[in-house]
C-alpha cells in the first residue's frame, strides 16, 4: 500500500489521531533527542542526561541544556509537516494531536492543544512545590555547550526545572489518559518520525492497531512500528505530509 492507499484511509477517517516524536521537528532544525549532544553534552548519554538524578547532581548542567534547547526550538519554524497536520484537524472532525516531542511548533502551526506526553520546554516549574516558573526572557538562553545555574522558585526558593517528563519519571497523568482514550476511539492513526522505542509513549500506535483502527507511519527509517501499521510511507514529514494531505482532500496543501 502506497500515498495514495492512506490518502483514501485518511478521506474517510471520521476519528483521527495523529502521534508524532522528534522526526516531526527534524526538518524545523529542532535536534532530534539523541542529536542534541554537542560541545559540554556531546560525552552524555541523553538518557542520563534526562533524568532527575542528573538534576539533582548536577543542575547548572541540565538546566543549561535544556535552555539551550528551549533557544532552539523558539528559534525554529513550523515546517510544511506542522501545517499539513493542522490542516487534516480542519477536515476530520475529530482530530487529536498526540505528541512526544517538548518543542511548541504543532501549536505555532496551528494544531489547538496537542496532548503532549513529556511535557514542554516551555512549562518550568519549581522542582519542590511545582509552582510554575516564569519563563526566562528570550536571548537569555545559554551559548551552546554552557552551563546555567537554574533561577530559584519565587514561593520556596528551591530550584526551577525544565517542565518536561525526565526517564523514569511517569508521564503527566492526565495527558497519558487522554492519548490512550484518542488512540482506543480512533479509526485511523497517523505516527510520524518517531523511533517507537520511548515506552508507555511507544503504545499509543499498538492501543490504536489493537482496537482495529488503521495505522499509517511516516518515517524515512524502519521502526518497531513497523509491524502495527498497514501503510509504510517511506519518507520525510515534511514531504510526505503535504503530500498527503493534496491527495486525500486535493488541498492546495501546505508549502
Ligand atoms: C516511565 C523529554 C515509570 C525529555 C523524553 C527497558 C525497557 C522498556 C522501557 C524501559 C526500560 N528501562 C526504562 C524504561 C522506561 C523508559 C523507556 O522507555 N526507556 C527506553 C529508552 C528503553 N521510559 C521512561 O522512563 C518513562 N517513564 O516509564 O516511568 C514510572 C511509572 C510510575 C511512576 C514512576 C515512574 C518516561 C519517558 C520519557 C522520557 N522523556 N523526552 C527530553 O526531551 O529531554 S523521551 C525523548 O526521547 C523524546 O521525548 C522522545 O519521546 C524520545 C525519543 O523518541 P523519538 O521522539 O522517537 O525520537 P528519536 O530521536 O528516537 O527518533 C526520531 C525518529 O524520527 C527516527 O525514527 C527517525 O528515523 C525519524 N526521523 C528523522 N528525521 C525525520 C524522521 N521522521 C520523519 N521526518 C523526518 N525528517
Ligand atoms: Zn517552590
Amino acid at each position: 500500500m502506497d500515498l495514495a492507499d492512506a490518502a483514501t484511509v485518511l478521506a474517510r477517517a471520521r476519528r483521527l489521531v495523529v502521534f508524532t516524536g522528534a522526526g516531526m521537528s527534524a526538518e524545523s532544525g529542532v535536534p532530534t533527542f539523541r542529536d542534541a549532544l554537542t560541545g559540554l553534552w556531546e560525552r552524555c548519554d541523553p538518557q542520563a542526561l534526562a533524568t532527575p538524578e542528573a538534576f539533582h547532581a548536577d543542575p547548572a548542567l541540565v538546566w543549561g541544556w535544556y535552555e539551550w534547547r528551549r533557544g532552539a526550538a523558539r528559534r525554529a519554524e513550523p515546517n510544511a509537516g506542522h501545517r499539513a497536520v493542522a490542516t487534516m484537524a480542519a477536515r476530520v472532525p475529530e482530530t487529536v494531536v498526540i505528541t512526544q516531542n517538548v518543542d511548541d511548533l504543532h501549536e505555532r502551526a496551528g494544531s489547538a492543544a496537542p496532548v503532549h506526553l513529556h511535557g514542554s520546554l516551555f512549562a518550568p516549574r519549581c522542582s519542590a512545590c511545582a509552582q510554575p516558573a516564569p519563563l526566562p526572557d528570550a536571548g537569555e538562553e545559554p551559548g551552546e555547550g554552557r552551563r546555567l545555574a537554574p533561577p530559584r522558585c519565587g514561593r520556596c526558593e528551591a530550584p526551577v526545572r525544565p517542565g518536561v517528563v525526565w526517564f523514569g519519571e511517569a508521564l503527566p497523568e492526565q495527558a497519558f489518559e487522554a492519548a490512550v482514550e484518542a488512540a482506543y476511539r480512533c479509526d485511523v492513526l497517523l505516527t510520524v518520525g518517531t523511533s517507537g522505542l520511548v515506552y508507555p509513549a511507544a503504545e499509543i500506535p499498538q492501543v490504536a492497531a489493537r482496537r482495529g483502527g488503521t495505522v499509517i507511519q511516516v518515517n524515512p527509517e524502519e521502526t518497531p512500528l513497523d509491524a502495527v501499521c498497514a501503510v509504510n510511507l517511506r519518507g520525510s514529514a515534511a514531504r510526505v505530509l503535504p503530500a498527503l494531505v493534496r491527495a486525500a482532500w486535493g488541498d492546495a496543501a501546505p508549502t
